[in-house]
């Protein structure tokens, strides 16, 4: 199976955003961003930019011509600042120059004078304060307060996990070019196409048909892209509208890393109990979401938190609180897993705690419960099509998890200063968008008179591989081969309404959609050929293979002459087609409904070698059975499988978001933020295509890919406190991701005290 980008990536002829070729005229942005965390804004002085040879105009919250709001589910982001800033790199004054590196310089002649206000980074602070996004929520299933009383084993405690950086490899930015009469062509590195339409017109306040976004493909989103895409490109627009002309910003790294968000931080709280057969009786858990300064998609992601706080397991009594915290950081944001993952490592610490404590494996009160067939989710639907024993036991026998464990074992045995840990990771993760509103699609199809097609989506192509899968959807449908299909890029006059590529979703909605458009071309061009060769009633005609057939016979029409004829006939050759899912609901007055429309499971084993010297350690393998239905594409999806586990480990492990007391980001630039390099990648990925059924929802039976896989990540972390366990039996260790070789090192030497070692200057 072929990739469709694969000729252009390798060459790098590829076209990113930077890449478009430069309109004359063009000015260049940049934006002053706040100094402080969070402050009162006395004064703000540009006159010395204002004044440098290059730099045009200087735009602040004054200059805006619509609402200075980019706030989607809450309206509580401004697009520029005006009376306060409530982070560290908030938007103050947009530069405009000819320019690039004179509105860079620019920006460090502008002065603010900001009257320090008290910085939260600290959700469960914020939480203290009361400074919510959003009134908090709870998921409930039976009745876990009585269920407790009723428990052999009651065990309670603490899970954080860290933020995370999507790092795409192209940063963000758009371009804005002035057409007539307002209307505005706008090329924007955006995961969401409509939502960067709808924001600029809401700022400029025109119509959202004066502005076109289009987009050729995304050098990485991972979410971050999902709705932060937002502000630079309603940026770049504002000063397109007031100037008349065509105004480029493409981020430089370091301000990337210090504008834009992240995954959620969150923190929690755990308390799970077991009768002696291991079976969870209760679970209750609470969620402390690092939400940042505005709410951005945090509600959604704490929704998804909470829909996921059993990650594989059948609980019947379970009660999930979750609080969307506002703090004095750059406003979180959608990160693939989208909250999922954060509340799958909170139960796995109760589990890997609940073990420990009670002297059995973690694997056995994971086995034990595995969610069934017809078992039912705290959010009222139920597991069907349940995958999660047939993935936890194929693993356990393809891979022989007996041998693996019984090789860590002599390892361990004979080596005092290296130790192995092993973890098993299930998971089970939801199918759609949280919003239904959300779960929509369309396409637009035209066959061209040479028989060529041109396919439009609101797919946007991130590297993930939908247009290699949308070309497949389009060539299967049509019966043609992949070279006559040609993936237009997304574009709002196009393709109208989108949702953003995102929640794994984008192949099967737009996929679906492509599907319907297809269908009803086929049936047309066989009207067509029943007119051409006069077939009777009573005489089967299909298309196959590039031509038409005859009660199973070829009929003497090409493609390409069928196409013609279409033409000939004054048949329309072109067909638009909307999908919405269905079955899908969710009431959340009672927090129950059937929000998914399946769920993708599957069970990884990880296995690394901690050097109890160093703290330093390699993962030895990372082997999965994994639930991919009828993958369409092989190579696509084990390219997604191998990528987000890659990325779930750096998560976990590696990837330490640091910002001072002040609230400033330390690790500011790649020096500083490790993210996993070549060498920290498992010596070994083994992903296993289990042999499912797939899902009537999913293109083609193929189910999505891009975000489940990354929670196999959460094995690294228990693999290698398991690791860690095996040189210090008696560890208390708390449960903080990320276990960074730092942490790992300080938890392998339980009675080193690092407050005894003298503070080395250049330590941030
Ligand atoms: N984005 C979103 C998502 O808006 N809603 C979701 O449910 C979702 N899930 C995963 C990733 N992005
Ligand atoms: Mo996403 S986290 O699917 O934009």
């Amino acid at each position: 199976m072929s990739f469709v980008d694969a000729n252009t990536h390798v060459r790098g002829e590829s076209l990113y955003l930077d890449d478009l070729p430069v309109v004359t005229g063009t000015l260049y942005a940049c934006v002053y961003s706040s100094p402080v965390a969070h402050g009162r804004i006395r004064s703000l002085d540009y006159t010395a930019a204002l004044t440098m040879p290059g730099v045009v105009r200087v735009l602040t919250a004054a200059d805006i011509t619509g609402e200075n709001q980019i706030g989607g589910i809450v309206p509580d982001e401004p697009l520029l600042a005006t009376d306060t800033v409530d982070f560290w790199g908030m938007p103050i004054a947009l530069v405009i120059a000819e320019s690039d590196e004179t509105a860079r310089a620019a920006v460090h002649a502008i002065q603010a004078e900001i009257e320090p206000l008290p910085v939260i980074t600290d959700p469960r602070e914020a939480c203290a304060q009361g400074h919510l996004i959003v009134p908090p929520r709870t998921f409930r299933l039976g009745d876990a307060e009585a269920a407790f009383g009723a428990c052999d084993f009651v065990i309670e405690g603490r899970a954080d996990s860290g933020g995370q950086e999507h790092l795409y490899l192209e940063t963000h930015g758009a371009y804005a070019i002035p057409l007539e009469n307002g209307h505005i062509k706008l090329y924007s590195s955006t995961q969401g196409p409509t939502a960067v339409q709808r924001t600029v017109a809401r700022v400029l306040g025109v119509p959202m048909h004066q502005i076109e976004v289009d987009v050729t493909r995304l050098g990485g989103g991972f979410g971050g892209k999902e709705d932060q895409a937002n502000s630079w490109a309603a940026l770049v627009s504002l000063a397109t509208h007031r100037l008349r002309r065509p105004v480029k910003y493409v981020l430089h790294r370091m301000e990337d890393l210090r504008m834009s968000g992240k995954r959620h931080p969150y923190s929690s709280d755990f308390r799970i109990g077991l009768t002696k057969d291991l079976k969870i009786q209760a679970y209750q858990v609470t969620f402390y979401q690092n939400a940042g300064a505005s709410a951005d998609l945090s509600p959604a992601v704490m929704e998804r938190t909470l829909f996921h706080a059993n990650n594989t397991y059948f609980i019947p009594n379970l009660t999930a609180t979750a609080y969307s915290c506002r703090t004095n950081l750059p406003s979180n944001t959608a990160f693939r897993g989208f909250g999922g993952p954060q509340a799958m490592f909170v139960i796995e610490s109760a589990i890997a705690k609940a073990a420990e404590a009670l002297g059995v494996a973690t694997t056995d009160i994971q086995r034990a419960n595995l969610l069934q067939e017809g078992d039912e989710f705290h959010y009222g639907q139920r597991a069907e099509g349940c995958e999660a024993l047939h993935c936890w036991t194929d693993a356990e026998e393809r891979f022989d998890l007996a041998q693996l464990r019984q090789e860590a074992d002599d390892f361990n045995a004979h080596n005092a200063l290296n130790k192995k840990g092993i973890a098993m990771m299930p998971i089970c993760f939801g199918i759609s968008f949280t919003k239904k509103w959300m779960n929509q699609a369309s396409a637009l199809v035209h066959i061209y008179t040479d028989g060529s097609v041109g396919v439009s989506t609101g797919a946007v192509e991130m590297g993930q591989g939908v247009n290699m899968k949308m070309m497949q959807v389009a060539a299967q449908c049509l019966s043609v081969g992949l070279e006559r299909i040609r993936l237009e890029t997304t574009n709002t006059t196009r393709i109208a309404n989108t949702s953003p590529s995102a929640a794994s979703a984008t192949s099967d909605l737009n996929g679906k959609a492509l599907q319907l458009a297809c269908q009803t071309l086929t049936e047309r061009l066989i009207a067509v050929a029943r007119i051409k060769l006069g077939v009777k009633e009573n005489q089967t005609v299909q298309l196959q293979d590039e031509q038409i057939w005859v009660d199973g016979q070829p009929g003497g029409l090409t493609w390409p002459q069928l196409i013609q004829e279409a033409y000939q006939q004054r048949v329309n050759l072109s067909e638009h087609a909307h999908y919405a899912t269905p079955d899908i609901h969710f009431d959340t007055t009672t927090e129950k409904g059937h929000p998914f429309a399946y769920h993708v499971y599957g069970t990884a084993i990880v296995g690394v070698t901690l050097n109890c010297l160093r703290g330093t350690y390699v993962f030895d393998y990372v082997k999965v059975s994994h639930d991919f239905g009828k993958s369409m594409n092989t190579l696509v999806d084990r390219g997604q499988a191998e990528g987000a586990i890659v990325q779930g480990i750096g998560w976990m492990t590696l990837e330490d978001l640091q910002y001072n007391a002040a609230g400033k980001l330390l690790s500011n630039a790649l020096s500083t933020y490790k993210i996993p390099d070549i060498y920290a990648v498992p010596q070994e990925i083994d992903v296993h295509f289990l042999d499912t059924p797939g899902s009537d929802y999913a293109i083609m039976r193929s189910k999505a890919v891009g975000e489940p896989p990354l929670m196999y990540g959460i094995g690294a972390y228990f693999a290698l406190r398991n690791a860690i366990r095996a040189f210090v039996p008696d560890a208390e260790l708390s449960f903080s991701a990320p276990l960074t070789p730092e942490k790992v090192l300080l938890a392998l030497y339980p009675a080193f005290n690092p407050t005894l070692v003298p503070q080395t200057a250049g330590k941030a």
